[in-house]
């Protein structure tokens, strides 16, 4: 069995003017789909074969560059297409935004922690929101397609909420206004996947 890619839950343009359209079929249809095709190709005949995504990057051997970059790209992309809505913005509430408070103080100095986070991850990387065992959330960044489920890796929680900042994710409509596309994320952020996910991994 293979890993395959994920149809988008909404068209590609239902988040514009936040994302466009053509940057959305890029991304999705060519790289994302290029990350599912060279998982596949890392996996294939490897004792990983049959492993959750998941799995595969908890236990993952860190030199293995192939499947570190195609798997954490494959992840990745998964997560960030579900947290995004084109009904999305706004603020959590509930168990997620008290722990938000607790960790950040409020939702803005959260806003704040995660915005830097993803403005000054140098080159490609993701932002991310993790949860820990316990319920604390906290943000990090990580450069490339790691992702804080690998072994060592930056924040080390689940990753609840994550940014795409590599250029592909942006350039064709901010250029290099890299600030002004996170601060459009926070438009599209779905909250309420955001806090399913909160909830299945604290
Ligand atoms: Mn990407």
């Amino acid at each position: 069995m293979s890993f395959e890619l994920p149809n988008l839950p909404y068209a590609h343009d239902a988040l514009e003017p936040h994302i466009d359209a053509r940057t959305m079929e890029i991304h999705h249809g060519k790289h994302h789909a290029g990350y599912t095709a060279k998982l596949n190709a890392a996996v294939e005949g490897t004792a990983n074969e049959g492993k959750s995504i998941t799995d595969i990057l908890k236990g993952l051997d860190m030199s293995n560059g192939a499947l570190r970059n195609n798997g954490g790209g494959y992840f990745n992309h998964n997560l960030f297409w579900e947290v995004m809505s084109p009904n999305g913005g706004g603020a959590p509430s509930g168990d997620l935004a008290a722990a938000i408070d607790k960790a950040y103080g409020s939702f803005e100095g959260f806003k704040d922690a995660f915005s830097n986070a993803a403005a000054t991850q140098f080159g490609s990387g993701w932002a991310w929101l993790c949860v820990h065992k316990g319920g604390a959330v906290e943000v990090c960044s990580t450069p490339n397609q790691d992702n804080p489920l690998m072994p060592g890796v930056s924040c080390e929680g689940t990753p609840i909420l994550g940014l795409d900042v590599w250029e592909h994710a942006y350039y064709l409509n901010y250029q290099n206004r890299r600030p002004d596309y996170i601060n459009a994320f926070f438009n599209v952020i779905n909250w309420d996947k955001v806090s399913e996910l909160y909830a299945a991994g604290k």
